[in-house]
């Protein structure tokens, strides 16, 4: 290379490194047990407002096939931040415990040493971004939350500003107010969680009275019955049908306010204090986005809002968020930026794991090699609809094997096994015709007068149904598949105790 050329690169070095300021902000906004049928962008019906987040997908993009892979321990939340952390999918991340509650946590063949100094903090720091979190405590990934450089984490489920939603907000503020008054110009990585709406859901006074709700803990009676309450989900169901493997999991039977009523006060006011916690959530991400707007950011930020899985609150009879129907296996997913289209919609069909390397894609920095997400940079400049055909979910954290999922096109199986107790459940569902996995539990008038519902003969589980044993047989097979490409460790009846190469 001669003289002049290595001066010419060296300047055009330079002035890479001194416009800094132009790679663009990350705002990753993550509230704890939501799910997408919450929010009107995925149910126009629903009585939550959430004006922000409406503001944000008509501004951005809103992703309908967006999920979590799953957990192997009831405390979903903390595989689920597990693969957030470091783009790696179900059974190749360690856990908090040791022995690990995932099987194969221990072993480095799976689980690379050192994982946490290749997450998602770490990377970005070391590109010279400025890295912030707040968000709870516990059910986390801790060595990896630590390698923020500014951490203010604290569970905050209270019903005050100083207890609750508006105190993450107020670190992300006085994080912003500081960059602002130090003129600092490096690109930042906002990690912007909330400890709400997971239980306990303490709402403020006034959004609760907006909902019907009451801050019920008397398990000795009933909260009262209010008109202004949400309505029942309409795949609401007074019981599960079946052992699901983990009944007696706490947010089955032990959470308060809940416990193991499924009544329709009880339901309904928890629905309530959910909406006036997720209202909340949104109230606080206004001030944040004003405030970026108000330092000229916004423009230059990625923001991502999502949470970091599903929540039943009476629907399928379940409360918590340890089953793979829709409402709990799939996450609420929007992002706006440089380059997205706004008010688009896309399928994605992304995993939350996928969300570091996309990260990585858009800030331009080189993703770690211990990342095994799928970036989605191409769905988000509108240049793809999906970045896989074929998504897998897993959930074990009760009997073993427990349940598993596969989804492919419209069609979804799940599979639901427990040696010991003899449980041995297949449901399919073609989710075009039947997108709230009704059941023939669904169709008894008396769940229909307390819904509303009237479903339509073919909306139920299709697993027994004759017409469709080839799709069965077929998406049984998908599941096969699927579990031997993650590395599952388990197996359901009828399958190989095989352990092939995965495929490509
Ligand atoms: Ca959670
Ligand atoms: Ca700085």
């Amino acid at each position: 290379m001669k003289p002049l050329s290595i001066l010419f690169y060296l300047c055009l070095a330079t002035t890479a490194f001194a416009r800094g300021a132009d790679r663009p902000n990350i705002l990753f906004i993550i509230a704890d047990d939501q799910s997408p049928f919450d929010l009107k962008v995925y149910d126009p019906k629903s009585a939550l407002d959430t004006p922000t987040l409406d503001r944000l997908a008509a501004a951005g993009m809103v992703f309908d096939g967006a999920y979590q892979m799953g957990a192997w321990c009831g405390g979903v939340c903390t595989p689920s931040r597990h693969m957030i952390m470091s783009g790696r999918t179900l059974w190749h991340i360690p856990d908090k415990t040791k022995p690990g509650r995932n099987p194969l946590s221990a072993d480095p063949k799976f689980v690379p040493t050192e994982l946490a100094s290749h997450t998602m903090a770490a990377v970005f720091n070391e590109a010279g971004y400025d890295t912030m979190r707040t968000c709870k405590r516990g059910n986390s990934y801790a060595a990896a939350n630590r390698q923020f450089t500014t951490v203010r984490d604290a569970t905050k489920r209270g019903e005050t500003d100083e207890t609750g939603s508006a105190w993450h907000a107020a670190q992300v503020l006085e994080y912003l107010q500081q960059r602002e008054a130090s003129d600092d110009r490096d690109p930042f990585l906002i990690y912007f969680g909330f400890s709400h709406p997971h239980d306990t859901r303490m709402g403020k006074p006034e959004l609760l009275a907006k909902y019907g709700a009451v801050n019920h803990g008397d398990k000795n009676r009933l909260p009262p019955a209010n008109a202004k309450q949400p309505p029942l989900p309409v795949n609401y169901l007074p019981a599960h049908p079946f052992d699901n493997t983990d009944m007696n999991v706490r947010d089955e039977v032990n959470v308060s306010g809940v416990w193991k009523n499924r009544d329709e006060r009880t339901i309904r006011n928890e629905l309530g204090r959910e909406y006036a916690c997720s209202e909340n959530i949104d109230i606080q991400i206004s001030k944040v986005l004003e405030k970026l707007e108000a330092m000229g950011e916004l423009d230059n930020t990625y923001i991502i809002y999502t949470a970091d899985h599903g929540m039943a609150i009476g629907r399928h009879g379940l409360q918590g968020k340890q089953n793979l129907y829709q409402h709990t296996w799939r996450v609420p997913f929007i992002a706006k930026g440089p380059g997205i289209k706004p008010g688009s919609r896309v399928d994605g069909n992304i995993y939350l794991l996928d969300v570091l390397a996309t990260l990585c894609a858009l800030a331009g920095v080189e993703r770690p090699e211990t990342c095994e997400g799928n970036s989605f940079k191409p769905v988000l400049m509108g240049e793809k609809n999906v970045v896989r055909n074929v998504l897998y979910g897993g959930y074990c954290g009760g009997k073993k094997p427990g349940m598993r999922c596969v989804k492919q096109g419209d069609w979804k199986l799940i599979r639901y096994e427990s040696a010991d107790e003899g449980v041995s459940q297949t449901q399919l569902f073609n989710l075009a015709e039947n997108p709230n996995e009704l059941l023939i539990q669904h169709h008894d008038p008396k769940v229909t007068a307390m819904t509303g519902t009237n479903p339509g003969p073919h909306q139920v589980n299709l697993a027994d149904d004759p017409k469709h044993a080839r799709k069965l047989e077929e998406m049984e097979q998908q599941l096969l598949t699927q579990m031997r490409l993650h590395d599952d460790p388990y197996r359901f009846t009828g399958q190989p105790m095989d352990a092939p190469e995965p495929e490509e």
